[in-house]
């Protein structure tokens, strides 16, 4: 595989997408991005030969969703190399990039580094499922918005079939949202992560992730009270070994917040600083979809536990590169904030 720069890697992925029901508005955006992304070629060693795309799941073939499927769990069976003294939980290949989320969590969230340092990881996660499972795609995207008035079983991510990345959670009723607070000196001054309870909240039951197990986290102790207990993580920040399925509580209520077609259009047309786009879309459309998944994805740290988190990932990855592309002089290399959570206040 060839990389420049994942915002140049993503760019012919939207070629393909099937942006059928989208307003125009957004199909102009796309198209400019494309455009300006390609006008930038060659560059270095990347052509529009060997550029990387990133496909949207729902575009890809069944054959191709079981090649990626069979990559992730490749990963999860080869044996961790972060060394004990970093993450003395870590199992697999898999808990390596959970790992090194959960330590560098306070750098990467409501920081300067917020997008970029997503961006390099989701690189070295590609270079991996290449490098050492054989997959000879990149990470496919989960494009909220083409599905988000849509019951979820109709998103061929999640509708639970062997093509899939499985599906909700069982349902459990009765429970009270969660909150996370965040890990600053001062976290009462701060408001946190409310997330309210949506359609499951029990372990995922059907499709490829059934038997996957996690060996991380939590890191928010309050998700033992949101339906399945979760036993607290017995080793220091989270990065003891804590086997156990995977959570989801999936709520579509909060992606037709933010994350439809005009909302997503509305966070690229309306900020065009890094200083309004960053936090607009950190705390909006970007935390929505977490909050959607739920589960390990109620949990800052943890988050990458899950493997819908590439997909979502790879989503908040292609809509920062479409900002940046409205303006690449300017906005490439632009950076909102320091590296401490929430610029240290
Ligand atoms: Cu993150």
């Amino acid at each position: 595989m060839h990389y420049v720069a994942l915002f140049v890697a993503a760019t012919a992925a939207l070629l393909g997408a099937n942006a059928a029901q989208a307003p125009q508005h957004w199909k102009d955006l796309v198209k400019q991005y494309q455009d300006n992304t390609l006008k930038q070629l060659p560059q270095g060693n990347c052509t529009k030969k060997n550029i990387v795309t990133r496909p949207e799941w729902g575009d890809l073939s069944d054959k191709q969703h079981r090649k990626y499927i069979e990559a992730v769990k490749c990963l999860h069976k080869k044996p961790s190399i972060i060394g004990a003294d970093k993450a003395p939980g870590a199992r697999s290949r898999y808990d390596d990039f959970q790992a090194a989320h959960i330590i560098n969590t306070p750098l990467i969230h409501a920081t300067g580094s917020f997008f970029a340092w997503h961006r390099w990881f989701l690189y070295l996660w590609d270079k991996a499922l290449d490098e050492e499972c054989g997959y000879s795609g990149s990470q496919p995207y989960w494009d909220w918005s083409k599905y988000v008035d849509l019951p979820f079983k109709s998103n061929p991510l999640i509708d639970g079939s062997e093509t899939s990345i499985s599906s909700n959670g069982r349902y459990i009723p009765g429970r009270n949202g969660t909150l996370q607070t965040l890990p600053v000196p001062d976290s009462s001054s701060i408001p946190g992560i409310f997330t309210p309870p949506g359609t499951g909240g029990g372990y995922i039951y059907e499709g490829p992730f059934v038997n996957w197990t996690q060996h991380l986290g939590p890191y928010y102790n309050q998700t033992v009270t949101n339906g399945i207990k979760v036993k607290p993580n017995p080793g220091p920040n989270a990065l003891g070994y804590n086997p156990r399925p995977i959570i989801r509580d999936f709520n579509n209520t909060l992606l037709l917040q933010l994350n439809t077609y005009d909302a997503v259009v509305q966070l690229i047309e309306n900020n065009t600083s890094i200083h309004g786009f960053q936090p607009s879309f950190f705390g909006g459309a970007h935390l929505e979809a977490h909050s959607f998944i739920s589960g390990v994805d109620n949990d800052l740290f943890t988050s990458p536990g899950d493997p819908l988190f590439w997909f979502h990932h790879a989503q908040v990855d292609r809509i920062w590169a479409i900002w940046q592309s409205a303006d690449y002089a300017t906005r490439e290399a632009e950076l909102d904030g320091t590296i401490t959570l929430t610029n240290g206040k």
